[in-house]
């Protein structure tokens, strides 16, 4: 049944008089907004509850993928795009004299993660509903997410973000699925009548965990799976025990905030507090659900998959082990063989200091029963492995070590398959990192490469080239990305060529507006636009970017009339705020930022700008904009990147390391349609190994680096005395941990060779448009269909979905 424009405004205006009582045209774009969101959601409802009674009806296997972080953007516009009426709703509140536009920048872009990995986490929710396969999301409903960014004299401020102000018009409080989860006490081992061990807890903290749903709407295929997140609340019947407002309020904040600052006792207790939360609140409610289906336990691993999103949700393993010995009443080899067959784990990075372990003490304070439990895990894999391994290489492996917990060591034991999210990144996870489990474990490794939802990426995010693209190669691409390679055959199409060109035109249009609009900076669109954009992180090195601004103002101080490639270098970037380099980092670009924007000499042949509190709805505006892809990280230490693969889809041409999925953006693209340089990870690693790196001396035998350098301590750059000297310091006093100063020639050069081809705006296009076509195999799409064949073994259940409806 299609939808009119009449049945829209018709229905529309009475959701609005229903929710507001007064006249439509004294709204305000929030109420506006609020009303076609729950518009929405009615519409929407026979497909959400008819996903779950086929889900349930036909018994299927489902995933559950748990994540501390979702990103999930705005999800007004993707939400009528999958339902298939974006263009119905547009033109109907035309119609009614509304500005769409407006109304959709009314919602709030949730910022429940820090970047990557959350983003990552709600394309994989696109993908799964888009691709019919039964799959729900699990993770915290922070009432503030990560902080709202502002820039203070060029300092990063963080204001809290606030986020549920307004409400949230695409959740439904369930506390009819509410569970209780356990903290802290004591846990006593007792015999119960039939000779087995249970548990005795005495002194517990119950908190109660309310659910809200948010429904994960599949592109255009009836399907509505599940984004479940988790609130902690007092439980009504011991409201009595809660006197103080400090009592209430320890409860609050299990999910208060994002990250809450870690870098303290206190800080950290509180987000184990968060992982066991959320885990042991998702673990219960599967468990509840799979009852209803009157199975035996050991069919648990055939209906339900737990998919851990980095380590943050490890705890899911000795949870469903509590779960099923403590409550169930297996024995604990029944119970070890259900949960490692449902578990999968994902590794995002290799960053020794990402990788989380718990002080031993901190754990069997919070949740002493499962301490026990992971204390059994781990004495069992040192009996079963130590006959079979040397004691050394056994005890590297072990989950309790130093009196630390070790979770990556946890989520990789307790699982069937661990999966790293680029080849290079799995292939270093399978011979350095976890070599000592890939020796015990290789059938549990495999590769996921990362991907990312062109629905989103292309089609929401960039109408223009979503439009010339459809009128070349028609609209399957939307759901079978593969088709976009069909875009090849138009590279020596002039007029394709020409087209392209005007459409990037145009977006970067639209980004100087916003940049003049909101940061005061004028932007030549006839420049070329650099963009790197994810989070303030060393190994990133937006150092090395910045830099090669400094490199190109100095050589244009020295000759005003330089004749050389205008450029804008946009940066977005949130730095974790007690990650003080980080944040120097940040305040010394914004220091540039001023001194070149203002330089009279410069004029429009540098811009730099550095938005504000960088997220989804600024990245959706950024990145169609963008000419460069700055993927820059020192080889080896990117896991993935995901902001390589929109750019790339956007038609930027990438410069970049041979690091993450960089490799394989190279490969698809081939070498003559990307910008490589610096040094690769074996090399990086050779250095390490032969400790052969001396910063010192790259700094002395090359004038024009020095001389980039020594504007950080010399007056150059006004107002960075502190900034600039730490940063110096780091680079040649200690060592220049990531060869930013090993790399900056050749990325130097490589930006010349950028500028040289700009110069010839069909050939530089025609790349552009190879990148786009090219792009197809980086949607997550294909990623998900990887997840799910391989590691979940789940199926699409398109059928039985879409019978309820035919
Ligand atoms: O740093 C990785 C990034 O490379 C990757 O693209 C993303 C998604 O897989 O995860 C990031 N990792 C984290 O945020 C923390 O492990």
């Amino acid at each position: 049944m299609v939808l009119t424009t009449k049945e829209f405004r018709e229905d529309f205006s009475k959701t609005f008089e229903g929710l507001y009582a007064f006249d439509l045209s004294e709204a305000s774009p929030i109420q506006y907004y609020t009303a076609l969101g729950n518009y929405l959601k009615v519409y929407s409802a026979d497909n959400w509850s008819h996903t779950n009674q086929a889900y349930l009806e036909h018994q299927v296997k489902q995933v559950y993928y748990f994540s501390m972080e979702f990103l999930p953007g705005r999800m007004l516009k993707s939400n009528l795009l999958n339902l298939g009426i974006l263009d119905t709703v547009r033109d109907g509140l035309r119609e009614m004299g509304l500005d769409f536009e407006v109304i959709a920048r009314a919602e709030v872009d949730p910022a429940l993660g820090n970047g990557g990995l959350g983003r990552l986490a709600s394309c994989f929710m696109d993908s799964i509903a888009s691709l019919g396969i039964p799959g729900n999301g699990n993770g915290i409903r922070y009432r503030y997410g990560l902080f709202q960014q502002k820039f203070v004299d060029g300092y990063q401020v963080e204001l809290p973000e606030n986020w549920l102000r307004d409400g949230n018009v695409w959740e439904v409080r369930k506390e009819n699925k509410a569970v209780m989860v356990r903290f802290g006490g004591q846990a006593i081992l007792s015999e119960d009548p039939d000779g087995r061990l249970k548990p005795i807890y005495s002194q517990t903290q119950n908190i109660l965990a309310v659910p809200y749903d948010t429904g994960m709407i599949g592109y255009q295929n009836e399907v509505v799976n599940n984004l479940r997140l988790w609130s902690a609340e007092i439980p009504p019947e011991e409201e009595i025990h809660y006197h103080t407002i400090a009592d209430r309020e320890k409860v609050n904040q299990i999910t208060e905030v994002l990250y809450p600052d870690d870098s303290n006792y206190e800080g950290q207790i509180l987000r184990l507090r968060q992982e066991y939360f959320f885990t042991s609140a998702g673990v219960q409610s599967i468990v509840r659900y799979y009852k209803q289906m009157v199975l035996t336990w050991q069919h648990f691993p055939d209906k339900v998959a737990i998919h851990i999103n980095d380590t943050h949700p490890a705890l899911c393993i000795p949870e469903l082990m509590r779960i099923l010995l403590d409550e169930e009443g297996l024995s604990w080899e029944q119970a070890w063989e259900i949960t490692q067959k449902t578990m999968s784990y994902t590794n995002h990075t290799i960053l020794q200091e990402a990788m989380e372990k718990w002080p031993v003490r901190m754990v069997q304070e919070l949740v002493p029963r499962i301490y026990q439990i992971i204390e059994e895990i781990n004495q069992r894999h040192i009996d079963k492995k130590l006959p079979l391994y040397t004691p050394e290489l056994t005890y590297r492996t072990t989950i309790i070590a130093d009196g630390n917990v070790k979770m990556a060591h946890l989520a990789i034991i307790g699982s069937h398959s661990v999966n790293g999210v680029a080849k290079l990144h799995t292939e270093i996870l399978m011979h350095e990192v976890l070599r000592d489990f890939y020796q015990m474990y290789p059938a549990k490794f495999n590769n996921k490469t990362n991907g990312i939802t062109q629905r989103r990426w292309l089609h929401l995010a960039n109408e223009g080239l979503t439009k010339l693209i459809d009128n070349k190669i028609g609209t399957a691409w939307k759901t079978n990305p593969s088709e976009l390679k069909l875009f090849k055959s138009f590279a020596n199409n002039e007029d394709t060529l020409a087209q392209l060109a005007e459409i990037k035109l145009e977006n970067k249009k639209q980004f100087a507006a916003y940049a003049e609009k909101e940061m005061g900076i004028e932007l030549d669109p006839t420049a070329l636009f650099d963009v790197q954009i994810k989070r303030l992180h060393a190994y990133k090195r937006q150092l090395l970017n910045a830099l090669h601004i400094l490199d190109r103002y100095l050589k244009i101080k020295d000759d005003p009339d330089l004749d050389i490639q205008p450029r804008v270098f946009i940066f977005g970037a949130k730095a974790a705020p007690s990650y003080v380099y980080a944040k120097q980092i940040i305040k010394l670009i914004n220091t540039i930022a001023d001194m070149v924007n203002n330089d009279p000499a410069i004029g429009n042949k540098i811009k730099v700008v550095f938005v504000e509190n960088y997220g989804v709805s600024l990245a959706e505006l950024i990145i169609p904009a963008a000419e460069v892809s700055e993927q820059i990280s020192l080889a080896g230490k990117e896991a993935s990147g995901t902001s390589n693969m929109k750019l790339m889809l956007n038609g930027a041409l990438t410069v970049a390391t041979l690091d993450g999925a960089n490799v394989e953006i190279r490969d698809f693209v081939g070498e003559d349609n990307i910008f490589l340089f610096g040094l690769n990870d074996q090399e990086v690693y050779a250095f390490y190994e032969n400790g052969t790196y001396h910063s010192r001396d790259i700094y002395d035998s090359n004038p024009r680096l020095q001389r980039v350098l020594n504007t950080f301590i010399d007056g150059t750059i006004p107002g960075i005395e502190t900034e600039g000297r730490v940063i110096f310091d780091s680079l040649v006093q200690y060592n220049d941990e990531y060869f930013v100063l090993k790399d900056f020639e050749s990325y130097v050069e490589v930006q010349e060779k950028v500028d040289q081809l700009y110069q010839d705006p069909m050939a530089w296009n025609q790349k552009s448009l190879l990148n786009i076509a090219s792009s197809g195999p980086f949607s997550a799409d294909f990623t998900i269909k990887r997840y799910a064949e391989e590691i979940w073994k789940t199926d699409s259940q398109l059928p039985a979905i879409q019978q309820y409806i035919h």
